[in-house]
């Protein structure tokens, strides 16, 4: 492969510390490093795992920094290949002028995530894996790093060749059948198979119902902020990540798109967002706005439903009956009942009595705030982030985190119960092995068994640089 004849760099710390590491890997990672450092040892006669001081220099042998280099030996670094990491001084201006030197010396930038693809192409670790490595970078918070760590140290790699070696048994015991497929003969007890089969099957869609969760530890708990125009959703955004992200105004209609910001919440990360006002209107901007604030609505997991307190109590009824009309029972619905410091403390309670036969359901509140003068919001985030608190402990089994698992998992699962049919309804094994070869595909995508250039482009690309 042409790719691996080329020598990589970048810089693989973020700029603003006391100390930088640029990266080098690639079959010429030592010569190419030799060129531009003087120290007592050339670095291609360097044993793996060592350490070297030295110096690196312009090309009229001015001095650029001293430097720590450590050397990897192939197969025993990171990429699987011949790397040197350079330590130098955490300067922009040293760290560019190294790359610099070393990219006169025949080595190219490395692009995003490209020493980690390197990684996975050399078999150092699965696809799965590789995509941990990303994760586990971006965890925000201790259950998100614990989901991260576990993938990265393969334990969903384990458990999907646990499956994927369930199913080639039961492909192997079809495709006995279909060598003597002219003598009639079922050598695969049927009962036994389907038996399989459903086991599988239910693994699967167990990963797949993980995901609700994984992607909760992830990406943040999805909290859908809806309610009538006016009625503060922005002013309460604002008060939760406690900076002025969205634009407050009393002029209706001034939240158009949706607005997302995650925020750590005792160890629970959630990602608020902001909506357009829900109302009739005119305007075809508006209207996009307040379809998009149904489909965040939908999607959502937690409902924060802001009703204003200075309306009309008929009106602010007919918002919350609305709101709770499109809720689910496996969302979390919230009702707060905004703008307590505009009205008498009777007038608040009265509305809270008037909401009592809208909290029938599991998970749902009320609370009395107020956005602005910042009242109940305390409150507020200790319930959310305590009816969330389990996501630490959940996050001991094997959770789907990745929507490129996800549907590769979907994917599978819709085989199966292809497979499933077609065993039920005697359907001839040759047709049966092909949905469960379609199972087996759709699983090893997701550790990268079969895999092409777009699968990676997309992976690797999300990448920071020098990862
Ligand atoms: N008195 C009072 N005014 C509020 C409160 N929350 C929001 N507002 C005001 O109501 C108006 C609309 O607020 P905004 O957050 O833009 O509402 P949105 O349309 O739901 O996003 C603004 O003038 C806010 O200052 C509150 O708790 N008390
Ligand atoms: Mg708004």
């Amino acid at each position: 492969m042409d790719h691996f004849e080329n020598t990589i760099a970048a810089p693989s710390t973020a700029p603003g510390g006391a100390v930088a590491v640029i990266r080098v890997s690639g079959p010429k990672a030592l010569d190419c490093a030799d060129h531009i450092f003087r120290g007592k040892t050339s670095l291609a006669q360097a044993k793996g795992y060592s350490l070297h001081f030295g110096s690196i220099r312009e090309a009229d042998g001015s001095l650029i920094d001293e430097v720590l280099v450590s050397v990897f030996r192939a197969p025993h670094s990171y990429t699987g290949e011949n790397a040197v990491e350079i330590a130098c001084h955490g300067s922009g201006y040293i760290v560019s002028r190294i790359l610099a030197r070393l990219l006169e010396n025949g080595v190219k930038m490395a692009a995003p995530g490209e020493f980690t693809q390197r990684a996975f192409l050399h078999g150092k670790m699965d696809l799965s894996q590789a995509e941990a490595v990303a994760d586990l970078i971006a965890a925000q918070t201790a259950a998100a790093h614990r989901i991260a760590l576990k993938q990265l140290k393969g334990g969903f790699s384990e458990e999907l060749a646990g499956m994927r070696s369930e199913l080639l048994h039961l492909a192997s015991l079809l495709e006995l059948e279909l060598d003597f497929s002219d003598e009639e003969v079922e050598f695969a007890d049927r009962t036994q198979l389907r038996e399989l089969v459903e086991k599988v099957l239910a693994h699967c869609r167990k990963l797949i119902e993980s995901f609700r969760l994984g992607n909760a530890i992830k990406n943040g708990v999805p909290v859908a902020i809806v309610g009538n125009t006016n009625s503060g959703k922005s002013t309460l955004l604002n008060a939760l990540l406690g900076e002025n992200r969205a634009i407050v105004s009393d002029i209706a209609g001034t939240t158009r798109d949706t607005i997302e910001e995650t925020c750590n919440l005792d160890g629970v990360l959630f990602r608020f967002i902001d909506t357009a006002g829900l109302r009739e209107s005119s305007d075809t901007i508006e209207r996009i706005g307040i379809e998009r604030a149904y489909e965040k609505l939908a999607a959502a997991q937690l409902v924060l439903a802001t009703l204003d307190l200075g309306a009309p109590l008929p009106d602010l009824l007919a918002s919350a009956r609305d709101i709770a009309g499109r809720v689910t029972d496996e969302q979390q619905l919230v009702f707060l009942l905004n703008k307590a410091d505009k009205v008498r403390t009777d007038a608040a309670r009265a509305a809270q009595e008037a909401l009592t036969p809208l909290l029938n359901a599991p998970g749902r509140q009320v609370f009395v705030i107020s956005a602005k003068s910042g009242a109940g919001l305390e409150e507020l985030r200790h319930a959310l982030a305590a009816s969330w608190q389990n996501l630490d402990t959940a996050s001991e089994t094997t959770l789907v985190t990745n929507t490129r698992h996800l549907e590769a998992l979907q994917c599978a699962a819709a085989a199966f119960d292809r497979v499933r049919d077609g065993l039920c309804t005697a359907l001839p094994s040759d047709l049966v092995a092909q949905d469960l070869r379609e199972c087996l595909y759709h699983l090893g995508s997701i550790v990268g068994e079969v895999s092409n250039n777009e699968i990676l482009g997309n992976i690797f690309e999300h990448f920071c640089i020098g990862k």
